[in-house]
Formats: structure tokens, sequence, C-alpha cells
């Protein structure tokens, strides 16, 4: 047993799991930072004292509500619908919504939790929250999601609002979803404010958010590799995912010399050797957005090979980007990986490497971008439309995209401070240390709350 005030790994983790069983993904989150940041407090006792990391691990409240609508033959639907407000030491609770099935509790604590450490990178005042539901809007209507997002928007509302939470879109929330969401809110409050994300350009949304995350965790690949000093110019490049985050990560890397190998969704990876270029990109945007169809309609137009039902971390590349959905690269691929001479690995999803495959890219030393710093884009762009919502301006691409490249390249240098070895820089203890302080210095100041 250890010593009744000593902090362990061990111990804590026990702790942590005894009071959330059975929330697999939220354990690997929290396990992910507590390696680092259980060291980093035993070396700073205040935090410890204040028993700071027990608190940060504990959403400051949970909603979880029945969502009923009707299919388009008037049957009666229910799904489950939930926020978690996680942290609001340093700003507003802020963070996506994701509708997918496989939506639970553990999953949207482990986002939740995440956005903490992210949203404090980004420098910008923002706390931390997550939610969705467990609806697939895989083969509904149009009209059927507008439903189910007016009747989920119906239970939300009162808990959200521009400077209490202020939700965005994740995995099956775009641009369709967040506009029937905002409608309904708008409907509901009888107020035009910026309580929502990601909203269309006509009605206070953001230039550049959409593109946000995708190009955020290109210009931290491309600060990695500066660093080394080495650059994306010709290098061969595998994606996971067809979605908005991988979309404008593809389309970034082609702007800047890259080529794109792989895309892939849910039904499988489709590997392009000439590489994606731009006519080919839209096609997949156009297929995935507006058709939302299989990648396999892209393999049969361009008359490529489709793997169906695989990822694509078999396929040799430098540099590789999982930008769909947690877990999707694991230990095995990740030695596949190192084994084909990738040199490095930035996360465009969140969580998207098991701690099997992080551990082996880094006993590689080859560069590795933990999601919390690598894709932080989107939620700074999120942050930057609260801003202008809030002064009632819009500002240009060019203003945006300057400050997202800014962001970007200050996280990564923050990384470097926080997480420099002898040889090697350790990015995930980089951001997992430098996202932590910022909001414990917070909770320390408001006393024991
Ligand atoms: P989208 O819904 O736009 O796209 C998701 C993509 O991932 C699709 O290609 C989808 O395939 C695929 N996918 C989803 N679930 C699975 C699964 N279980 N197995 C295999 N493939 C899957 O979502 P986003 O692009 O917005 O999000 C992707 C990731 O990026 C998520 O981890 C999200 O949390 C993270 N993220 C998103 C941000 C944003 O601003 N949107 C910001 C930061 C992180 P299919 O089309 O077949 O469903
Ligand atoms: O995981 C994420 O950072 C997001 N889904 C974006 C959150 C936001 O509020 O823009």
């Amino acid at each position: 047993m250890p010593e009744r005030n000593e902090l362990t790994l061990k111990h804590f983790m026990s702790g942590l799991k005894r009071r959330n069983p059975g929330e697999t993904e939220f354990h690997q989150a929290v396990e992910e930072v507590a390696t680092y940041l259980i060291p980093y407090v035993a070396k700073y006792p205040k935090y410890h004292t204040a028993q700071i990391l027990e608190r940060m691990t504990e959403p400051d409240r949970i909603i979880i509500f029945r969502v009923c609508w009707e299919d388009d033959q008037g049957n009666v639907r229910v799904n489950r619908g939930y926020r978690v407000q996680f942290n609001n030491a340093i700003g507003p609770y802020k963070g996506g919504l994701r509708f997918h099935p496989s939506v639970n509790l553990s999953i949207l604590k482990f986002l939740g939790f995440e956005q903490i450490f992210k949203n404090s990178l980004t420098t910008l005042p923002i706390g931390a929250g997550k939610g969705g539901a467990d609806f697939n809007p895989k083969g509904k209507s149009d009209r059927e999601v507008m439903r189910f997002c007016q009747a989920f928007m119906t239970e939300l509302s009162k808990h959200i609002g521009e400077s209490t939470d202020v939700p965005a879109g994740d995995i099956g929330v775009g641009a369709r979803e967040i506009s029937f969401m905002f409608g309904q809110y708008k409907r509901l409050k009888n107020e035009f404010t910026g309580t929502l994300t990601g909203k269309g350009l006509e009605f206070g949304g953001s230039k550049i958010r959409k593109e946000a995350t995708g190009f955020g965790c290109i210009y931290f690949m491309q600060e990695m590799l500066k660093h080394q000093p080495d650059d994306l110019q010709g290098k061969s490049c595998t994606i996971s995912g067809s979605g908005n985050v991988a979309q404008y990560a593809a389309l970034k890397l082609i702007q800047l010399g890259a080529k794109v190998i792989t895309m892939s969704d849910s039904s499988g990876f489709v590997h392009d050797p000439d590489g994606i270029n731009e006519e080919k990109l839209n096609f997949i945007i156009d297929l995935k957005t507006v058709k939302r169809q299989s990648l396999a309609e892209y393999a049969k137009h361009y008359k490529l090979d489709f793997h169906k039902d695989q990822r694509p971390w078999s396929v040799p590349c430098q540099l590789a980007f999982p930008c769909a959905t947690q877990n999707e690269l694991n230990e095995q691929e990740a030695k596949a990986l190192l084994h084909n001479g990738c040199i490095g690995v930035a996360e465009g999803a969140n969580m998207p490497t098991t701690i099997g495959a992080i551990q082996a890219f880094q006993n590689a030393k080859i560069l590795f971008a933990p999601g919390k710093a690598s894709n932080a884009g989107g939620v700074a762009v999120s942050g930057l439309e609260m801003t202008q919502n809030s002064i009632r301006m819009s500002w240009s691409n060019e203003e945006l995209d300057k400050r997202l490249r800014d962001i970007m390249i200050d996280i990564h240098q923050k990384c470097v401070d926080h997480g420099s070895e002898k040889d090697y820089i350790d990015y995930v203890k980089g951001a997992n240390v430098a996202g932590f302080t910022k909001v414990a210095d917070a909770m320390l100041a408001y006393g024991v709350l």
C-alpha cells in the first residue's frame, strides 16, 4: 500500500476506476494524462494538497436526457442525449456534440476530459465540455435529422448559453446539424447570441472554422518538422477518416506539396498511389458531405482498390494522420508504420492512438503529436467565433488563418518548453503539463470548490 499522502499512478488509477466502473475510454484518457501529471504534482505539493487531480477528473455536472422524435413513417423514436460539463475554471464550458450510435458516458467523459487540456493550450478563455447522443444520422432524411436536432435542443437549451456552455460539432454533427440546433435555440430563447459555434457564415459563423481542425493539425506537423529541421515537401502521407477533419488535413497537405495516398471511412480505406489531388478531394468532400455515401464510390469512380473493413496503416508512408475516431491505431499497426519508415504522426482525431501504439512511437523516437495539441485548431477558431459574436464583427480569412497558425505555433512551443528530454521532445508530456498548469492555478485561486 502506498503511504496515505503519497500519490502513485497505480493508487490514483485504482480509485478512478472504482469511482467510474466500466468507463474504459475515460480510464484510458486519464491514465495517459496522469502518467505525466503525477510526477509533476509530486514536485509541486500545492496541487496535491488541494487534490487538484482528483477534482479535475470529476466533471462539474452531467446532464442526461430523453430525446423523443418522430421518423418519416410516423414511428416514435427514443434516443439518449448528454452534456458533460467538465470544468469551467478558465471560461464557459466549450466542446463539441457527437451523434453516433456508439456514444455513451465513457466516451463523452474521455472527450470532455481531453478538452480541459486542449482548450487551455489554445490560450483562449474556454472551459471544457462535451455532449451528444446515441442517434445515428446515417440513412436518416434531412427532415428526420431536423426533428431530432430540434428535440435534442429543446432540452439542451435549458443548460447552455453564450457565457455558460457553448457547444459545437464533432462526429456526426456538421453544418447541417448545427444549423438546425441553432435555429431551434434561437426560437426557444428568443435571442441571437453565439451559443453554438461552427454556425453558417450567414448567421454568425466564423470563416476558417470548417477548415480549422484539419489545417491546424498540418500546421502543427509543419512545426514539428521545422524543429528537426525538415519540411512537408514531397512527403507521402496516410490519412484515416474522410469527414471534416480528414478533408481539410488533406487539403492543407496538398497545398503544401505533400502527397496524400489514403483516406478511409467506417466501411474501409482507399489507396491512391498517385496521390489525391484537389479535384479528387472535391469529389470526396461532395461524396461524404452532400451525397453521404461510402468512400467505395470514390474507389469505383477512379478505378482504385478499396480495402473493405480495413484501416490504412499497412500502407508505407512517411507521415500518418489518424483523423477518424478513438483507438483506430493500435500497437501492431504502429509497428507496421515504423517498419515501413514512418517518421511522424499527428492526431487529428481525439485519442485515435492506443497507449501501446504511443509507446511504440516514443520508443522509436519519431515525432508524435497528441490530439489535445495537434487538433486544438478547431476549438481555437470556435473560441475566435465566440469573440467575433461578442463584438458583433467578423474577421477575414487571412486574419483568422494567421491567428490559427500563430496559435498552433504557440502550442508547439509550449510542448517543446515542457516536453524536451535529452535527445527527444515528448509532445505528450509537453501538452499535458502545459495544459494542466493554467487550469490548476485557476482552481487553486478559487479555493475549495
Ligand atoms: P465527421 O463525422 O465529419 O467524420 C468522421 C469520419 O470518421 C468519417 O469518415 C467516418 O466514417 C469516420 N468514422 C467515424 N466513426 C468511425 C468508426 N467507429 N470507425 C471507423 N471510422 C469512423 O467527424 P469529424 O471529422 O468532425 O471528427 C473526426 C475526429 O476528429 C473525431 O475523433 C473528433 O472527435 C475529432 N475532432 C473533431 C473536431 C472538429 O472540429 N470537428 C475538432 C477536434 C477533434 P463514416 O463516414 O463512414 O461514418
Ligand atoms: O474535439 C474538439 O475539440 C471539437 N470537436 C471541437 C470543439 C469546439 O467547441 O469547437
